[in-house]
């Protein structure tokens, strides 16, 4: 293909006929088109399953079916015809599978059988659900302290999975819990909850049609959030204002043509989704935020020296928070050459964004990966909590803090106690409820579980779904990590790199997907639960037959393991993995806000999870929401490594065609990219810098300081309207560029969109 077909036109809104011939093509390609249109009509439905994509919320009134282009990926990914079976691992050694590339993997199809690892052959073989629970059983008593094992989860697993998970985890000694979530939205659960003393979001669905103002910060929802569009759009349809901050103008934040709108589409029509577009550089948002609220704070001294009404929620701020003061003095001490410098944007620019903010009584603010994976990620998120504080914009109709979050159940598996550093309150809940003393330490996240595999205190790696040797930063020195550990599990429905950095014993246990129908010992048919971004909980139950017959639910997995590693005397394993219900019973006993479970999550459209802050209730230490304590950074020294010529930026990010490591395809529509992911999106006047064009090939060398050679080679350079010094180009690939040791504040989440590099001229 020559390079004018891999770099084109953009299209001109997101959704639209576009989205439509993906879904076909989606369904033609899963080998089951017939079952899958079927399937799709279950999405998001009372009486149907969850969507597996995101986590955005469903419409409380919503009797039209649900989804997007990318939902439609997702159920088609999973729902395939293909199959890995023994066979196939018999035909591929585990050292050939390790050349292929992720999407090659996974679209072999669906694991059908438990895989032992033979480091003999070098070949996974079939075993016995009951001879690979005794063997990882066998391999975890051997270890010489549970800390020497890290049990992982990501975001996919279901609230009843990850809370028998935690359980069986706990029990055998150990608080380590890397998630998924410590390269997600961490900071968000640091940063909100020193704020507004809880780590969730404060808005309902319902809250998008009442907003004056919506602030779309960091994220890409046009791919990875696609449903939300409807919301933006809705809200601009109103009259009422978006205003994005984006260091790339992504086509979905600018128009949308919605799928499910008949005439829209035969019109060939879109509609906008926001009114406002501003463009700081990587990590220039707390400046923004800052400057904002300097415009806010000056307009206040204005009114007040004019006899106006006042800008501030004085009431408010006296009643609610903390720290008021000292914050406000060192907003105003921060002068405004270092908001533009830090920021990216023009003092006129953020003033105008300013005065949006001032004019509109109900402001939502929303976030994602592009706030929330950088070195100063927490102090960004407690300045946007402070900005909206000066006008009281939480805790009341259409106003509120949102930050959206990625794997559909990553809220939930952090509620009901995947943590490493869990609550009190939720620790001593357990023991009351099991009767027995628990690990009160705290356990490692992902970074201290990279460390500790990297200096070898780590001897077990067990997975809960996910793919975490491609995920993490430095990929391949923590992939090799994995090979030398004595004991690697992997719960999973596909085959991908982390099952094939085999550990000297290892597992791959194959599970039912969401979308498939789950029933227990007795034929009854078993569901699951969920939490969206907006505290929502509501059932998911699978529709489709299973993969394959062999494959057991997450829950009776788990169950499985901790009955042959502990066995059943504090706990019935048995009866729990049989019966979804009374794992929600022991749910509801040791956290008290699931009320009567088993009844609530029957009702049409599930509950909502009470949260304090949303009602003006503060469980921080001073009992107030809290105001931020730290000042605006410079950024220039840890962006600009002395000494090395033409250093830039590099954030990676998602393109339209994945969901994280899963490659569904090679193109990115909406960027005007197709049949490639080797690329890096760069302003034209530094391609001239680095004395290339486009199209050219180049590498693009780490920075980071420590003896280690990280470098990706051969990348197409893509010009692009995008700051300058600043690049982008596509995770999990530039994982490689990601170093492991570099990562935020108090949140340990990998600066995955502040990569130091430079660029040099391709070495074949
Ligand atoms: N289809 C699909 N859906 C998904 C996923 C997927 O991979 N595919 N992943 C899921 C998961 S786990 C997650 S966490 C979410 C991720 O959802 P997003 O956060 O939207 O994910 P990214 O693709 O990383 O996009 C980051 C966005 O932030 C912008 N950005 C980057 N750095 C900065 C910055 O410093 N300042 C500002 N203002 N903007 C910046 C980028 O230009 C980009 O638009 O999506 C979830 N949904
Ligand atoms: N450089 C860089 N790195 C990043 C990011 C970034 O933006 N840039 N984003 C980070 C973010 S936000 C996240 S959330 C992580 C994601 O990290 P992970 O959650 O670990 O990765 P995924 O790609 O979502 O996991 C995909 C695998 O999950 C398994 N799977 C899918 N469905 C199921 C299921 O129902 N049950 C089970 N048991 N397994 C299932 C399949 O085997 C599939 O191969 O990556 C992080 N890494
Ligand atoms: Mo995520």
């Amino acid at each position: 293909m020559s390079e004018s077909d891999n770099i084109r036109e953009p299209s001109k809104a997101a959704g639209g006929w576009g989205a439509l011939k993906s879904v076909g093509r989606q369904l033609m390609g899963s080998g089951a088109p017939v079952s899958n249109a079927r399937t799709l009509l279950k999405l998001n439905q009372a009486d149907g399953f969850d969507c597996p994509g995101c986590a955005w919320g469903d419409p409380e009134h919503g009797s039209s079916f649900e989804f997007c282009e990318n939902g439609v990926k997702a159920v088609a990914w999973e729902a395939t015809r293909a199959r890995v079976t023994p066979e196939f691992f018999a035909k591929h050694s585990v050292s050939e599978l390790q050349g292929w590339t992720d999407y090659d993997l996974e679209h072999q199809g669906r694991l059908t059988q438990p895989m032992r690892y033979n480091p003999e052959t070098d070949h996974y073989e079939a075993v016995s659900w009951q001879e690979a629970f005794d063997g990882i059983a066998t391999a975890l008593n051997a270890l010489d302290h549970p800390n020497q094992a890290e049990f992982y989860t990501s975001g996919r697993a279901s609230n009843e999975a990850a809370f028998l998970y935690q359980t069986f985890v706990r029990l055998f000694g150990t608080n380590n819990f890397p998630d998924c979530s410590n390269m997600c939205h961490e900071a968000s659960g640091v940063a909100l909850t020193q704020a507004i003393g809880i780590g969730k979001g404060t808005v309902l669905l319902e809250d998008f049609e009442k907003a004056d103002l919506v602030f779309c910060v960091g994220q890409n929802p046009g791919t990875n959030h696609p449903r939300m569009l409807a919301s933006l759009r809705e809200v601009v349809e109103r009259g009422a204002q978006v205003c994005v901050l984006n260091t790339l103008k992504e086509k979905g934040l600018t128009r949308f043509a919605d799928p499910q709108e008949k005439l829209e589409m035969i019109r060939g029509g879109s509609e906008p989704t926001s009114t406002h577009y501003y463009r700081p550089r990587l990590g220039g948002d707390m400046a923004v935020f800052r400057g904002m609220s300097k415009v806010v704070l000056e307009a206040e001294d204005r009114a007040q020296a004019e006899g106006r009404p006042a800008i501030l929620d004085h009431a408010f701020i006296r009643q609610h928070t903390t720290g008021f003061d000292a914050w406000c003095a060192m907003v105003r001490a921060t002068d405004w050459d270092h908001i533009e410098d830090q920021s990216g944007l023009t003092r006129d620019e953020i003033t105008a964004a300013a005065q949006l903010y001032i004019d509109a009584e109900r402001v939502i603010t929303t976030w994602a990966m592009g706030i929330t994976q950088h070195l100063h990620s927490v102090p960004t998120i407690r300045e946007i909590a402070s900005f909206m504080f000066l006008r009281g914009n939480i805790g009341r109709e259409g106003a509120g803090l949102c930050p959206v979050r990625g794997h559909s159940n990553v809220q939930g598996d952090r509620t009901v106690g995947i943590n490493e550093k869990a609550p009190a309150a939720l620790l001593d809940a357990m023991e009351k409820e099991l009767g027995v003393p628990l690990p009160r330490e705290k356990g490692h996240n992902v970074a201290q579980a990279i460390g500790a595999m990297l200096d070898g205190s780590a001897r077990a790696f067990f997975a809960l779904g996910g793919n975490f040797a491609r995920a993490v930063p430095d990929s391949t020195l923590v992939a090799q990590a994995l090979g030398r550990l004595d004991l690697t599990v992997n719960i999973a429905t596909k085959l991908n790199h982390g099952h094939l950095m085999p550990g000297k014993v290892s597992y791959v246990l194959p599970c039912l997907g969401r979308t498939e129908i789950d029933r227990n010992s007795r034929g009854e048919r078993q569901m699951v639960t969920v939490e969206d971004s907006m505290s929502m909980v509501h059932g998911s139950g699978g529709i489709n037959l299973p993969a394959s017959k062999e494959l057991l639910s997450e829950v009776r997995i788990i169950a499985g393991v901790a009955k042959a590693t502990l066995g059943s005397e504090v706990v019935d394993w048995d009866a729990l993995g049989d019966d979804n219900d009374k794992i929600r019973d022991m749910i509801a006993r040791v956290l008290p806000a699931f009320g009567d479970f088993n009844k609530a999550v029957r009702q049409h459209r599930g509950f909502w999870l009470r949260n304090p802050a949303s009602e003006r209730e503060w469980n921080t230490p001073s009992g107030l929401a809290s105001f931020g304590e730290e000042d605006l950074r410079d950024l220039t020294e840890w962006q600009q490594v002395k000494g090395q010529q033409a250093t830039f930026v590099l954030q990676t990010f998602r393109s339209h065609d994945q969901y994280n490591t899963t490659i569904y395809g090679m193109d990115d529509r909406y960027r005007g990219v197709y049949g490639l992911r080797e690329v890096i999106f760069i302003n034209p006047a530094d391609i001239e810098g680095i004395d290339a064009e486009a199209g050219d090939l180049v590498d693009i060398i780490g920075c980071h300081d420590d003896g280690r050679l990280r470098a990706c080679r051969g990348f197409r350079v893509v010009p692009y309207d995008i700051p300058r010094g600043c690049i982008a180009g596509y995770y999990p690939e530039m994982n490689e560029l990601v170093p492991h040791q570099t990562y935020g504040d108090q949140s340990f989440t990998p600066t995955s969109k502040s990569v130091v590099v430079r660029i040099e001229r391709h070495q074949p």
